[in-house]
C-alpha cells in the first residue's frame, strides 16, 4: 500500500486562466515556492473487494465533490495502467482543507505520486507532475522542492505542460501565513479562473504580462535581486486580483484584514525587512522572507485580532514516496 507526502507550494508568478479546462492545461506558466509545513499524506490501496472508490480525509469519509474529484483522477490512472481495480484513498493534511491555503496542491500532488505506485505506473517527477495537474493546476508544481517553474507547454494533449525545479536561485526565502478565516472560500479557484476568462476585461493584459514576470522573476532568483523579486511577485498577485475582481460578478478574495496585513508587510521593508506578499485564491497574506528574518515577520503578523494565527514554513522538499502513514500529525 504506497503512502505518498507532498507539501503545498505558493505561487510567486501567478496562474490563473486555463488554455483547455478539459485537460486542465494552464494559459500560461507559473513560479512557485514549495511550503514544508503545509502537508497532505496520502495512502492508496487497491481492493478488488472494492465496487467503487472511497477517500476518506481527515478521518472523515467522503462524498460528493471531493470524492468526485478524486475518482476522476483515479479513473485516468485506470486508464494508463489498464488495471480496473477500485481504491481506498486515505488521507492526513496538516492544515484546514478548501480554505485557500492550496490544500489541492499537496492533495494532488500527494495523490499522484502513491496513485501511480499504486497502479503500478512507473513515473518519473517530471511525468507524475503532468499527471498531477490533471488533479489540480497547481499540484504539478509540488512534484518539486524550493522554487519551482510551470511550462503551459503548447501540445494540445499537454504533454509539455509539466513542472521543473529551478536550478541555480540564488534567493532562500521561508513563509508566514497569516491565517485571515477558517470557512471555505465562495468561489472555488476552478470556477473562479473560468469566470474571470469569459468575463474580465482584463484578462489578456494579464495573460501578456505573465510571461514577462517569469522572465524577470527568474533573473531576480538567479541574481539574488531581492528587490525585483518583490516587486515582480507583489505585482503579480495584485494583478491576479484585480483581474479576478473585475470579473462579472467580481470576484473578492480579500478580507479587511488582507488589505492590512499587505500594508503592514510594506510598513516592514520600508523599515528595513526584507520581505514580500502574496495571496492567493483566499484572504490569507502569505509573507516571504528570508530565513533569519522570519520571527520578525511573523510577530509582527500576529499584531492584528483578526489574524487568526500564523503558520510559518520553511522552503520544502518535493513529493516523494514514504514507509507508512504518520499515526498523529500536529495541527
Ligand atoms: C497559483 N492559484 O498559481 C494560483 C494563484 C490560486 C491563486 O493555482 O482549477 O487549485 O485545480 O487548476 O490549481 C489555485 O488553483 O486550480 C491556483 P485548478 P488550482 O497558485
Amino acid at each position: 500500500m504506497p503512502v505518498a507526502t507532498a507539501a503545498v507550494n505558493i505561487a510567486l508568478v501567478k496562474y490563473w486562466g486555463k488554455r483547455d479546462a478539459a485537460l486542465n492545461l494552464p494559459a500560461r506558466g507559473s513560479l512557485s515556492l514549495t511550503l514544508d509545513a503545509l502537508r497532505t499524506w496520502t495512502e492508496v490501496t487497491l481492493d478488488p473487494a472494492l465496487g467503487h472508490d472511497t477517500l476518506i480525509l481527515d478521518g472523515a469519509s467522503q462524498t460528493g465533490k471531493p470524492l468526485l474529484r478524486v475518482k476522476a483522477f483515479l479513473d485516468i490512472l485506470r486508464a494508463q495502467s489498464g488495471v480496473k481495480t477500485f481504491a481506498r484513498v486515505a488521507s492526513k493534511t496538516s492544515f484546514p482543507v478548501a480554505a485557500g491555503l492550496a490544500s489541492s496542491a499537496s492533495g494532488f500532488a500527494a495523490l499522484a505520486v502513491a496513485g501511480a505506485a499504486a497502479y503500478e505506473l512507473g513515473l518519473d517527477a517530471r511525468t507524475l507532475s503532468g499527471l498531477a495537474r490533471r488533479g489540480s493546476g497547481s499540484a504539478a508544481r509540488s512534484l518539486f522542492g524550493g522554487f519551482v517553474r510551470m511550462d503551459a507547454g503548447r501540445m494540445p494533449d499537454g504533454s509539455d505542460a509539466l513542472a521543473r525545479p529551478v536550478v541555480g536561485a540564488a534567493i532562500t526565502l521561508s513563509a508566514a501565513i497569516a491565517v485571515a478565516g477558517s470557512g471555505e472560500k465562495e468561489v472555488g479557484s476552478t470556477d473562479g479562473m473560468e469566470s474571470t476568462r469569459e468575463s474580465s476585461p482584463y484578462h489578456r493584459a494579464w495573460l501578456d504580462q505573465v510571461d514577462k514576470d517569469l522572465h524577470l522573476a527568474n533573473a531576480a532568483l538567479r541574481g539574488g535581486d531581492f528587490a525585483l523579486l518583490a516587486r515582480i511577485t507583489e505585482g503579480s498577485c495584485l494583478a491576479m486580483h484585480a483581474n479576478a475582481m473585475a470579473a462579472r460578478p467580481g470576484i473578492v478574495y480579500f478580507k479587511g484584514v488582507t488589505l492590512w496585513a499587505i500594508d503592514r508587510v510594506r510598513a516592514l521593508r520600508k523599515s528595513g525587512v526584507p520581505v514580500m506578499f502574496t495571496i492567493d485564491a483566499g484572504p490569507h497574506l502569505v509573507a516571504m522572507t528570508p530565513p533569519d528574518h522570519l520571527d520578525t515577520v511573523a510577530v509582527a503578523l500576529a499584531e492584528s485580532p483578526e489574524v487568526q494565527r500564523v503558520i510559518t514554513s520553511a522552503a520544502g522538499e518535493g513529493a516523494k514516496l514514504i514507509d507508512a502513514m504518520p499515526t498523529e500529525v500536529a495541527r
